[in-house]
């Protein structure tokens, strides 16, 4: 999740800050996209501006709904009421639920294995602290407090406990605490940042990602940081780590064509099998690894969509969609084009069968003889 808080919410606050110097002929889109990259871990990214052409963002896109809205929610961020804000959804997009209602920046957000809360960072006090609300938006409760950016939260599969990512001193370090905020404690001590935790489905092993540079690699660890070991070889513009519910695979995006923009790729936890899932196949688009579907047949992402302009990196959309784990076409979860960063969780094993299938009205009950 690190790279889509600070996509998502810092953007256009990055390439403000670029100097503004014109070059005398226009750099590719990669390049500008490493240069923006360079500072995507600042957390002043909540602080985002709206998007910069909201006029090229028309709500358009088609659901088909499936009667999945029953049996499956996504909680998202979205900033299709000017302002970001956590939300809930099925996963046709139906029973739309706003869970935050303030004028600071709320993203982030993840569910507990049993969708009963969801945690989220907001810059609402300021600086960047981690929150937990119940799925029906009440009992909000404030987990960190520090003058730090704490952020990236990851919630417990038995919602008992958080990790996240704290920027310490222009370190971000991995911390894991009780969710009333007690008990934090620090994980990781690398000079370089360590973010992007994500707990295996048992809550037995946390996932986070240590970044080099524009490359990062997955390391694996007991939820007190012991038995650390690193898992991938370093992949260029890593996030977004996440676990299949059978806590036998990692999906994640990264750059693996090397054209610049991330597509989905998953690995198995001892690191082999490494393959790219789904690329959005053009340029100015990365797909941005958000959850797998509760049974597992799904990835729920981010369809990202940039422009340029006056050399610039711009958001231009965010879109819900889900792609087969074994490739093809996505499809759309909700309507909006300035959705991000969905975690969903499915409450049956299965998704039910719709019907029974009735019998012909006249079969004799002796049919088989
Ligand atoms: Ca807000
Ligand atoms: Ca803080
Ligand atoms: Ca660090
Ligand atoms: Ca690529």
């Amino acid at each position: 999740m690190w790279r889509s808080f600070a996509h998502t919410m810092l953007v256009l606050t990055v390439v403000a800050l670029l100097p503004a110097a014109a070059p005398a002929s226009p750099p590719p889109p990669g390049e500008i996209k490493a240069r923006a990259w360079a500072d995507f871990h600042n957390p002043l990214s909540l602080a985002s501006p709206a998007p910069a052409h909201p006029d090229t963002m028309p709500l358009v896109e088609e659901v088909t709904p499936t009667g999945m809205g029953e049996w499956t929610r996504v909680a998202f961020q979205s900033y299709r009421d000017g302002n970001w804000e956590i939300y809930t959804a099925g996963g046709d997009g139906s029973h739309l639920t706003r869970l935050t209602n303030h004028a600071g920046s709320d993203g982030l957000p993840s569910f507990d294995r049993a969708a009963a809360q969801v945690a989220f960072a907001s810059n609402r006090n300021e600086n960047l602290d981690i929150f937990i609300v119940r799925a029906d938006g009440s009992n909000l409760r404030q987990v960190t407090s520090s003058g730090d950016d704490e952020s990236q939260p990851a919630l417990s599969p038995q919602g008992t406990r958080i990790a996240y990512a704290r920027d310490r001193d222009d370190n971000l370090d991995i911390y894991v605490a009780n969710t009333d905020g007690s008990n934090s404690t620090r994980i990781t001590y690398h000079e370089m940042p360590d973010v992007d935790p994500a707990w295996s489905p048992d809550g037995s092993k946390l996932a986070w990602v240590n970044m080099n540079g524009y490359v990062g690699s997955i390391v694996l660890a007991d939820p007190n940081g012991s038995n650390a070991r690193t898992i991938s070889a370093p992949l260029r513009y890593l996030e977004n780590v996440t676990w299949s519910p059978d806590g036998r695979f990692l999906a994640f995006d990264y750059d693996a064509d090397g054209d610049q923009w991330n597509e989905i790729a998953v690995m198995a936890i001892d690191g082999t099998g490494l393959h790219t899932v789904y690329d959005p196949g053009a340029a100015l688009v990365d797909a941005w690894m958000g959850s797998w579907t509760g049974e597992g047949h799904w990835l729920a992402f981010t369809r990202t969509e940039y422009v340029i302009q006056d050399g610039r990196l711009y958001l231009s959309s965010l879109r819900l969609q889900r792609v087969p784990l074994t490739g093809g076409n996505p499809v759309a979860i909700t309507a909006s084009l300035l959705d991000a960063n969905p975690d969903w969780r499915s409450f049956d094993v299965t998704p039910p069968d719709s019907a029974v299938e009735p019998l012909p009205a006249q079969t004799p009950i002796n049919f088989y003889r």
